[in-house]
């Protein structure tokens, strides 16, 4: 049994926790003691990060090492394309989601409660999050998904990340638009039936989340 240490907020936990129902791991859930990032938690995870696992004597942070060690350990569900090349594109925009969207995206988070926002910050964030949308269009070419019909694990980092936008766009009157093929990727993904329970699950929290935030 895989031990996954996360909180319910965490997108990349969100991540995690999709790779782990769509191979049919069975997995225990635990919060890090005294937080992410506090000095009992980084005596079992050294990174102090979540989402992290434990798997016998393994002990494991970060989603994309997390996903690729889960990838390798269940085989008979792939969510790897299997051409060296196909691999490659995949993992590209994994890494793009992880390093040039997600934390634009992360950069928001301090704007959601009206007593820290700054309208400057707002703006010029979102043309940036645009920017890297636009980028993200030319990049992939979801079919419907990013590595064609089966979800891979270049899909399941966007799942939080859209509905992150998503609440941003109704909160902040974000002035960011996802370009076409990236809205019809969206809603692909969001449909998929490994998918779609975590995805509303999200969103759920995201919104309770975002409740604390509005009423100080
Ligand atoms: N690249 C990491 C990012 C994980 C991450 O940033 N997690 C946040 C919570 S969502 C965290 O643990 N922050 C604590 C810290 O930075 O000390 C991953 O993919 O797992």
């Amino acid at each position: 049994m895989i031990t996954l240490y996360n909180v319910p907020v965490s997108s990349y936990g969100a991540k995690v926790r999709i790779i782990l129902a769509h191979k049919g791991i069975e997995w225990t859930e635990l919060a890090p003691p005294d937080g992410y990032g506090s000095p009992a938690y980084r005596a079992v995870i050294p990174s102090g990060t979540v989402p992290a696992i434990i798997d016998g004597d393994l002990k494991l942070a970060d989603s994309e090492a997390i996903a690729e060690y889960l990838d390798e350990r269940v085989p008979s569900t792939p969510m790897m394309p299997a051409d060296p090349e196909a691999r490659a594109r995949a993992r590209e925009i994994s890494r793009f989601h992880d390093t040039r969207l997600e934390p634009v995206i992360r950069g928001y988070f301090g704007q959601v409660a009206p007593a820290t926002r700054d309208a400057d910050y707002i703006a010029t964030n979102a043309r940036l999050l645009q920017d890297r949308l636009d980028q993200l269009a030319v990049i992939a070419s979801p079919d419907p998904l990013m590595t064609g019909p089966d979800l891979a694990i270049a899909d399941c980092g966007f799942v939080a990340s859209f509905g992150i936008i998503a609440l941003l766009q109704d909160l902040l009157d974000l002035p960011v638009t996802l370009p076409e093929p990236i809205a019809a990727y969206a809603a692909a993904l969001a449909a998929h039936p490994s998918v779609a329970p975590e995805d509303a699950r999200y969103r759920a929290v995201l919104a309770q989340w975002a409740e604390t935030k509005l009423n100080g």
